[in-house]
C-alpha cells in the first residue's frame, strides 16, 4: 500500500467505526467470561477508582487492534494514563478508551459497567461506541448519522422541565471531603428539584440513557475524558446536548459534564448545581 493511501485509510471513519467494533466485541467477550466472579482489584491514588487485570487486558486488546491497522494513530486510554502516560489530545486522529466503565460494578459482578471508546480527529468526535455485553447493550454513533442502540435509531426525551427529569449523577472514585461535600449537596439540590435521580455506577451508561430517553439529564464532576468522549457524540447524534456544568461549553478534557435531553434543561440543571472544578485536567 502507498504511503497516500495508507494516510486516507488512517481517516476513513466508516473503516475506522468497522474495525473498532469488531474489536469491541472481542473485547466484550474477554469481560463476558468473567462476570459473574468477583475479581481482585487494585485501587488507583488510594481512593476508590478500581483496576482490574480485566481493565488491562481490554485495553490493550484494543489498542493493539487498533494500532495494528491504524498507523498513524494516537491513544488516550485510562490504564495507560493511570501508569504515567500523559493524556494529551493533538489533531491527530486519537482514540479515547475506557477498557471498562464501571470497574466498581465489575468487580461486583454488577451486570452495569461498558466499554466506551470514541475517534476524535481535529479535535472533533467522529466515533463513539458504548457497550455493555453484560446485557447486550450496543450504543453508537458516527458523525452526521444519527445514534444507535442496537441497531436502532434513537432519540433523546426531548424533556425542558426538570421537575419531569430522570437525572442520574455518580458519586464518583474520590473520597476527596471537599469532593464529596459537593456532591452531597447536589444530591440535596437535586432530589428537591426533579422528578427522580439515579446513580448506577457508570458515566458513559448514564450518558447513553440520556440519549435514548430513559433519562434526561446527567451531570457529573471528576469524570475523565475516557468516561464521557464516546457518550458526549452519542448524545448529541440522539438530539441532546453537552454542555460545561457551569453553563458553557462542554470540554472532554475539564473533567465536568451535563448531558441533557434540551438545552433548556442543561442550563436548568447547571443554574442549581454547585461547582467543582476538578484538578488536574485531562490535558
Ligand atoms: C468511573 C465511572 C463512574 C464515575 C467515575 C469514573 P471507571 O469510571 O464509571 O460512574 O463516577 O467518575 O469515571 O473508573 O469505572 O472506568
Amino acid at each position: 500500500m502507498s504511503s497516500t493511501t495508507m494516510a486516507e485509510d488512517d481517516k476513513d471513519v466508516q473503516k475506522c467505526f468497522e474495525v473498532a467494533l469488531e474489536l469491541v466485541y472481542k473485547a466484550g467477550n474477554i469481560i463476558l467470561e468473567r462476570k459473574n466472579s468477583r475479581k481482585s482489584f487494585v485501587c488507583k491514588e488510594g481512593d476508590i477508582d478500581l483496576v482490574t487485570e480485566t481493565d488491562k487486558q481490554v485495553e490493550k486488546l484494543l489498542m493493539n487492534g487498533l494500532k495494528a491497522q491504524f498507523k498513524s494513530h494516537k491513544f488516550i486510554g485510562e490504564e495507560e494514563s493511570a501508569g504515567g502516560v500523559t493524556a494529551r489530545l493533538t489533531d491527530a486522529p486519537t482514540w479515547i478508551i475506557d477498557p471498562v466503565d464501571g470497574t466498581m460494578n465489575f468487580v461486583h459482578g454488577f451486570p452495569h459497567s461498558c466499554i466506551s471508546i470514541a475517534l476524535v480527529i481535529n479535535q472533533v468526535t467522529e466515533i463513539g461506541i458504548v457497550y455493555n455485553p453484560m446485557l447486550n447493550q450496543k450504543f453508537t454513533a458516527i458523525r452526521g448519522e444519527g445514534a444507535f442502540y442496537n441497531d436502532k435509531l434513537i432519540n433523546v426525551s426531548g424533556e425542558k422541565d426538570p421537575k419531569k427529569a430522570l437525572v442520574t449523577s455518580e458519586f464518583g472514585t474520590t473520597r476527596d471531603p471537599e469532593k464529596l461535600k459537593v456532591v452531597i449537596e447536589n444530591f440535596n439540590k437535586m432530589a428537591a428539584l426533579v422528578h427522580g435521580i439515579r446513580s448506577l455506577g457508570s458515566a458513559a451508561l448514564n450518558m447513553v440513557m440520556v440519549a435514548m430517553g430513559a433519562a434526561d439529564v446527567n451531570y457529573e464532576f471528576g469524570i475523565h475524558a475516557w468516561d464521557v468522549a464516546a457518550g458526549d457524540l452519542i448524545v448529541r447524534e440522539a438530539g441532546g446536548v453537552t454542555i460545561d456544568p457551569a453553563g458553557g461549553e462542554f470540554d472532554m478534557m475539564s473533567r465536568r459534564v451535563i448531558a441533557a435531553s434540551s438545552m433548556e434543561l442543561a442550563q436548568e440543571i447547571a443554574k442549581n448545581l454547585t461547582q467543582f472544578y476538578p484538578q488536574p485536567r485531562d490535558d
